[in-house]
This record gives C-alpha cells, sequence and structure tokens, in this order.
C-alpha cells in the first residue's frame, strides 16, 4: 500500500532529518563533553533566510564560525508540512476507526437484541443508517485520496532535497566537521591556559585527528616522500597513498606514475576502478579513491612530465574533481598554468575537461564508431579520441604505429613528422593533486 510505505519513508527522513531539527529552535546551546562549562559552542539561528541571502544559522564555537546552506530553512519548511500532514492523517485514522466502531456496534447483536440481520432485512431506520454510514465513508475516502496526493507531492518534493541538497550539505558538513578537528586540536593548547578546568581538559585525550590527504602529512611536519595513510572520507575506509613532499612545496597526493614500464596500464574498468600497481613504482590510484579525495577538498591537479631528452615541464590547472562511477568518473578540471601546455584542453575537438572516463572494456568516448581506450590501450578521459594520454603504453624509446603511447599535445614538437613515422614518448609522467588553499 502506497501509504505504508510513506510512513516508512517520512520516519526514516525524520530520523536521518534529526539533527536538523534543532535548527527549529531559537536559541540553543550546545556543551562540548570535552570542555564541560569552559568552552561553550553554540548554534544560533538569527531571523529569516531570505532566497539569496546570506543564510541564518551559525555555529559558534570561539574563535570558528559555520554558517549552514539555507537549504537547511527549507528542510525545515518541509518538516513542517510533513508534520501537518502527520496529524491531518491521523486524525483521519481515528475518524475512520470511529465510523467503523459506529457500524459495528448497528451489528452488534447484544447491543441491539437481535441476530446479524440478512441483507433484504433491513429495516428502513437500518437503511438510512447505512446511507448515512455509506456517506461519511465515502467523505472520508475522498478526504484520505486528497491527503495521499498531497503527500505524494511533498513526498517528491523531499526526494529531490534529498538528492540534491543532501549531498552538497553533506560535503560542506564534511569539510568543515574536518576543519572543526583541526580547530579542536589546536584550541586544546590555547585553552588549557585560559580555561579554569585545565586539569580536567589536559586528562582527557586528545581526539585523534583525520589525515584526509598528504597535505595534512605535511601540516603536521611530515616531510619525506613515501607513502602514508589518509582518509578522506570519515566515513569511508581509509588507504594508502604516495605523498610527494617535495615538488613546489610539498604536501602532493600522487594518483599516477610511470617512469621504467614495470606496470601494464592496459586495464579493465574494474582495476582502474580499484586501481593498480606498487606506490612506491608505477601506478594508478584508483577511481574511487581519486573521487574520494578530490571530492574531501577543493584539489589542484599537478602533471609533471619527462622526455627522453631529459626535458622536464609541467601543467597545473587550478581546480581537479572526479565525479563517482555513477557518474563515469567524469573528469572537471580548471585553468591551466605552466609550461608544458594546456593539452587536456587541447582545442574545440579535443577537449578532455567534462569527458567520462573510458577503458577498453567500457566504451564512454565520444567517439562514434569505437572504443579510443581499446585502440589507445589505455584507460582515461577520452574525448573522441584524445589530444593527451597519460595511461598510454610505456615506450622505452621512440615507437612506430597507433599513437597509443604516453602522449601530451602541447609537448613541444612532440607533433612534428619523425623520419620513418616514428613518434616519440616520455621516460616520466607523473599526476599528482593538492587542496586549493593549502600553504606549505
Ligand atoms: C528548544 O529546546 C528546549 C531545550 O532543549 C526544549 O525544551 C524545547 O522543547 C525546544 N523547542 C523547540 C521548538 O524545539
Ligand atoms: C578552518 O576555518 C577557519 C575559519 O573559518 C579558517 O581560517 C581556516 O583556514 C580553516 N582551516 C582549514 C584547514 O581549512
Ligand atoms: C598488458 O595487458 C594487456 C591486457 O591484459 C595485454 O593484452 C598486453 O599484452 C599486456 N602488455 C604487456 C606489455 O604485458
Ligand atoms: C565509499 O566510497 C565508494 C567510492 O566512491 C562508494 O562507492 C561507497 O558507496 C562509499 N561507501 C560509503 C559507506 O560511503
Ligand atoms: C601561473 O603561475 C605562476 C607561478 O605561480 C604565477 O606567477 C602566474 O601568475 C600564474 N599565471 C596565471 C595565468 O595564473
Ligand atoms: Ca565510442
Amino acid at each position: 500500500m502506497k501509504l505504508a510505505n510513506w510512513w516508512g519513508l517520512s520516519s526514516a527522513v525524520l530520523a536521518a532529518y534529526g539533527v536538523l531539527v534543532v535548527a527549529n529552535n531559537e536559541t540553543e546551546e550546545v556543551k562540548d563533553e570535552m570542555a564541560k562549562d569552559a568552552c561553550p559552542v553554540r548554534l544560533e539561528s538569527r531571523g529569516k533566510c531570505e532566497e539569496g541571502s546570506e543564510c541564518p544559522y551559525q555555529v559558534s564555537l570561539p574563535p570558528l564560525t559555520i554558517q549552514l546552506p539555507k537549504q537547511f530553512g527549507r528542510i525545515e519548511e518541509v518538516f513542517k508540512e510533513v508534520q501537518n500532514l502527520k496529524e491531518m492523517v491521523n486524525s483521519l485514522k481515528k475518524s475512520c476507526q470511529d465510523c467503523k466502531l459506529q457500524a459495528d456496534d448497528s451489528r452488534d447483536p447484544g447491543r441491539n437484541g437481535r441476530l446479524l440481520p440478512s441483507p433484504g432485512a433491513l429495516g428502513e431506520a437500518d437503511d438510512n443508517r447505512v446511507r448515512e454510514l455509506e456517506s461519511e465513508v465515502n467523505k472520508l475516502s475522498s478526504d484520505l485520496k486528497n491527503a495521499k496526493e498531497e503527500i505524494d507531492v511533498l513526498q517528491g518534493r523531499l526526494e529531490k532535497l534529498n538528492l540534491v541538497n543532501m549531498n552538497n550539505i553533506e560535503n560542506y558538513v564534511d569539510s568543515k566537521v574536518a576543519n572543526l578537528t583541526f580547530v579542536v586540536n589546536s584550541l586544546d593548547g590555547k585553552c588549557s591556559s585560559k580555561c579554569p578546568n585545565q586539569e580536567e581538559i589536559q586528562s582527557r585525550p586528545v581526539q585523534h585527528l583525520i589525515y584526509k590527504d598528504c597535505s595534512d602529512y605535511y601540516t603536521i611536519g611530515k616531510r619525506s616522500s613515501e607513502t602514508y595513510r589518509v582518509t578522506p572520507d570519515p566515513k569511508n575506509s581509509s588507504f594508502e597513498v604516495y605523498c610527494d613532499m617535495e615538488t613546489m612545496g610539498g604536501g602532493w597526493t600522487v594518483l599516477q606514475a610511470r617512469l621504467d614500464g614495470s606496470t601494464n596500464f592496459t586495464r579493465t574498468w574494474q582495476d582502474y576502478k580499484v586501481g593498480f600497481g606498487n606506490l612506491r613504482r608505477e601506478f594508478w590510484l584508483g577511481n574511487d579513491k581519486i573521487h574520494l579525495l578530490t571530492k574531501s577538498k577543493e584539489m589542484i591537479l599537478r602533471i609533471d612530465l619527462e622526455d627522453f631528452n631529459g626535458v622536464k615541464l609541467y601543467a597545473l590547472y587550478d581546480q581537479f574533481y572526479v565525479a563517482n562511477e555513477f557518474l563515469k568518473y567524469r573528469l572537471h578540471i580548471g585553468n591551466y598554468n605552466g609550461t608544458a601546455g594546456d593539452a587536456l584542453h587541447f582545442s574545440k575537438h579535443y577537449n578532455h575537461d567534462l569527458k567520462y572516463f573510458t577503458t577498453p572494456d567500457r566504451d564512454n568516448d565520444r567517439y562514434p564508431s569505437g572504443n579510443c581506450g581499446l585502440y589507445y590501450s589505455s584507460g582515461w578521459w577520452f574525448d573522441a579520441c584524445l589530444s593527451a594520454n597519460l595511461n598510454g603504453k610505456y615506450y622505452h624509446q621512440k615507437y612506430r604505429g597507433v599513437r597509443n603511447g604516453i602522449f601530451w599535445g602541447t609537448w613541444p614538437g612532440i607533433t612534428e613528422a619523425h623520419p620513418g613515422g616514428y613518434k616519440s614518448s616520455f621516460k616520466e609522467a607523473k599526476m599528482m593533486m593538492r587542496p586549493k588553499h593549502f600553504k606549505p
């Protein structure tokens, strides 16, 4: 029954949003257990949230202030409507029960002193009573129908809010929680000198820091390039990554490396999804992990290339995001800066930005009559097909035939015709990311 489904959904949604209801309250003091009376944290509502205006809810943790997005206000509205509907449905249910009881009463032989009558044997009074009940039932059922329609509409709105806004809000809150962890830990030092209950605070263990990516390790003083364990999404698993703590200040989380051809990059969708190779040599970190890392913070992308003549150039993109598997790991890159040329946005016809990921066994490219991944032996964000492909085959020298080696289309001289149709390749390639606002 549809209605029953709705009840399930609504209570699940109410439970999931339970924390948001707090925003309903006027001013509430939330006391951190750790710092009982010492350091109060406040969540306040500061008046109406107008479309397009600043948002009214704020959590204050000295000296940190979080502005909650205005969608919170909309969720609150929907809550109220759902609450009203719940009451309406409850009262309808109750009157329906009353009505059923009355109908049972009129048939009760103990009360009316006679046996249950057959339908043909009803008296006129019973007829009237039955008609009355009938019309009451009709009215109730039409009320119920209206309520159900309204519920359907609201359900649609809730689902939409859930899909559209909860993702943003979740990311937003996640990032703020990560920030809070930092702030709380740094406050711990300051607080103990100012606050009265310092002994109590000092005796409690400091909450373990979450290292979301290599820049967090850099921040706590790690300076050697090696593997570290990161947890970009506190709700998801943690995993090992290789950190480059030297290039341009360090703090880089490496997502791809080529240097000797020891790892085969002609791989399936599943391999590119989970990652493969050796983190200390050649590898692809894995599209799921790249997604989690680029989702946890605003990232930039750096690509380092070296050819067999020892020329080293780089490309820097001021934004880097890889969508989830459902969105086929779509690539989002920002503006270019650097020395190697902007091969990812080569031209209108060769542009890797906003392209889906393709592997030899999964064709999501823009080339209609074939699979670019299969043709170029690689998993990559192919257009139709390429002006860059850092996951091509590793050639130790010049090669002939299909241009399926590591390729960067803006490299000086790379597209010039060589005698004998030879194509040049690269000795080393590396792709890595770092939070946009990271300052080494
Ligand atoms: C506001 O919070 C107080 C104390 O936590 C509680 O007693 C009250 O019912 C809340 N009011 C609303 C409208 O939620
Ligand atoms: C955390 O937030 C504060 C204030 O909002 C800001 O100054 C600080 O740079 C942030 N820290 C990180 C690591 O994002
Ligand atoms: C790499 O793997 C592909 C697919 O399994 C295979 O066809 C190819 O021969 C391998 N290449 C090398 C150099 O081993
Ligand atoms: C963890 O991340 C992966 C990759 O994005 C995703 O498929 C999975 O649903 C996530 N798991 C949880 C518990 O969030
Ligand atoms: C590129 O980066 C350099 C070095 O950080 C900087 O000086 C320059 O302004 C940047 N150029 C653009 C177009 O952003
Ligand atoms: Ca295709």
